[in-house]
Formats: C-alpha cells, structure tokens, sequence
C-alpha cells in the first residue's frame, strides 16, 4: 500500500483525497494518515488540506523499499523489491536469495555494502547516500557458457537508463565497466550457480556512482560520478526505476536472439574503445591492436598489426586503451 500511495502521490498533479485512498486501499483514514506520517517523516514533503486530500510537494533523494517499488514499471525487474540499510553485498544477499526460490526479476537494493565485490576478489566502494548497488536475479534458460553476454546487456540497461533520466549518456568499457570523462561511474559483476550444465540462476551486480564528490584515494584517479559529470545531484529512486526499465527491455532481447545479435550495433555505438588502440592483458602475453567492435556472442573483435582478428573472451582478460584506464 505504502508503494502505491508514493507512485498516486507522484503521478498527481493536484490533490489525491482522502477518501480515494480509503476506498481505494481498503482502509480507514487513519491508516492512511499514519502511512502520510510516516513518508514525511522519511523525507516526502506531503502537504495535508482539509477538504481537498494529500500532494506531494518535494522530496528529499530516499532510497526505501516502497520507493523503489513506486519507481518500478516493467513487470520483470523489480516485480519483487528488497532493500537493505546495510549488507554485506547485494550480489551475496541475491545469491542466497535465489538459493531460496527468489523469483526471476528479483531486485536487491542497498543503501550500503561493507563488503562490494568486485572482479577476481577485488573489492567494490560502497558508501552510504550517495551509490545505487543493486543486483538482480535471472533464470534464463541458456547454457552456463553464454552468461558473460548478460553482462553487456546489463551494460546497454543501465547506460539507457541513466540517460533517459539525466540526459547524460555514459560509454561502454568492454565488458562491464560504464565511463564518463575517461572514469568509471559504474561496474557490473555477474555470477551464476549451475547444477548439470544448467543454469540455476544468475545474478547481475551493477554498482552506479551518483551523488559522490570525492573518492577514496585508491580509487580517485580513475572513479567519477554522475554528479561530477553533470555538476547536480540526482534521485536514486527514480534512477533505479529507469534502470529496470530498460534492463527488462535489453534482457527480453538477449533472449528473443539468444545472443546479443540484437543489441551489438547499440553495443558498439556506445563501446568506448570502437575503432581505438588497446592493449590486451592476456595470461598468455599481452599484445595490441585496434578494436573493432564485438560479435554475437559479445566477444571483443581486436585487429592485430598483422590484420588478423582476434576475438577475446570477457573473463581471460583485460583491456586498457593504449594511453591510460579506457
Ligand atoms: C567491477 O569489478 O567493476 C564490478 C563492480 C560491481 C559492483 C556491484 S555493486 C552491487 C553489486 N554487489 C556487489 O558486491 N557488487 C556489485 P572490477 O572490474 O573488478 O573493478 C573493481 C575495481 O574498481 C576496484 O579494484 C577498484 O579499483 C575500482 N573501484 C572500486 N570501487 C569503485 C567505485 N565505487 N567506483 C569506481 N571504481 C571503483
């Protein structure tokens, strides 16, 4: 109920009465006035007129479960919303999730990670107020092989969601990094868990800077947030809601083409490295040459001096521009 009132209240140019929310929810008033209490006591600026109902006038960045749920549009990502003050990692908490039968779509949110994960064991940044680290369960019916594509995909979502709402579109550093003025504002982790060669699941981690001014040493040189980008502080409900948006959409493509056949001339519309030097970071040797997009299966196509063309697996190894992070 608490959702739907949000989402009334948001969608209302004017008053939403009393009595509508009565009759609507199936409650009586004061129900629906400790629920009023209690948004405004989480930040939503809700005016009370006599005679005329509730508006919602301002509210300040609240990152809630209900909130979310009121973000949400599609019917897939995010159909079921949970949401921590603080967790160890969301990627961990969706995986344990799903161990229990957690539903496809499930989305976890958390204000904070004391332990974010990155890749190979690395660690992930994640402060309180100021980051989305949210990750979300999938059951595709694929083989464990072609998992990695789920991270472009997740890639193209969370890009397009972030410009539809601020109008800043970030670039892609193949696989899973998204990059704005050369630094990270975001970096996705995706694990899954089979029994047989099939999958039981799948987790997508995506971890977005948003409202952060400064970074931590280790990481200053390379981090960048939205805010940084833009020079304004942006809500995360809405945020979140855009993402899973369009993460459905990426999502319900991928498995239409069962590759990414659909999505690679997008993909490579927005891949930062297109047609640039990189240096590939192999176990075998690292070597150079120009990157020429990707294929179906995601694979980065790199066209070494000789012309010939090597397609390098997400997972084996790194890719770093020939000057520096991108
Ligand atoms: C990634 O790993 O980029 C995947 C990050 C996934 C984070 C999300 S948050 C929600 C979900 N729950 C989790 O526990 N994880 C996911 P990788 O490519 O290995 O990059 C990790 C490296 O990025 C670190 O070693 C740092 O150098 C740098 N880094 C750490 N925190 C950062 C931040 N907040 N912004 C930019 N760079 C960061």
């Amino acid at each position: 109920m608490k959702a739907e009132i949000i989402k009334m209240l948001k969608e209302r140019d004017g008053y939403v009465s009393g009595q509508e929310l009565c009759d609507g929810f199936g409650v009586s008033r004061t129900a629906v006035w400790k629920v009023i209490k209690q948004l405004q006591s989480e930040g939503y600026e809700i005016e009370a007129v006599r005679n005329k109902g509730y508006r919602l006038v301002e509210m300040t960045d609240v990152l809630t479960e209900a909130e979310i749920a009121s973000c949400i549009k599609g019917s897939l990502i995010g159909s079921r919303v949970v949401y921590y003050d603080e967790t160890d990692s969301t990627n961990t908490r969706a995986k344990a999730l799903a161990e229990e039968g957690a539903p496809e779509g499930t989305l976890v949110v958390a204000e904070q990670q004391h332990a974010g994960k990155g890749r190979r064991g690395r660690g992930w940044s994640s402060p309180p107020g100021t980051g989305i680290w949210m990750s979300m369960v999938l059951r595709p019916d694929i083989l464990p092989s072609h998992a990695s594509m789920l991270t472009l995909a997740a890639a193209l979502g969370v890009s397009q969601g972030i410009y539809r709402v601020t109008g800043i579109m970030p670039s892609i550093k193949w696989p899973n990094d998204l990059v704005l003025s050369g630094k990270k504002i975001c970096g996705i982790l995706t694990e899954m868990t089979t029994e047989l060669d099939t999958i039981q699941y799948v987790v997508v981690g995506m971890g977005t800077n948003v409202n952060m001014e400064e970074f931590p040493e280790e990481i200053a040189k390379t981090a960048w947030s939205l805010y940084l980008e833009s020079g304004r502080k942006w809500k995360r409900g809405p945020l979140i809601g855009a993402m899973a948006q369009e993460l459905e959409e990426y999502y319900r493509k991928f498995l239409e083409a069962r590759d990414l056949s659909l999505l690679k001339e997008e993909y490579e519309k927005r891949l930062a490295n297109m047609n640039r030097p990189v240096t590939v970071l192999a176990p075998g040797g690292n070597y150079e040459g120009i990157c020429r997009g990707i294929d179906s299966q995601g694979q980065l196509l790199v066209e070494r001096e000789d012309q010939t063309l090597c397609r390098v697996l997400s997972g084996e190894v790194s890719v770093r521009g020939i000057y520096g992070y991108v």
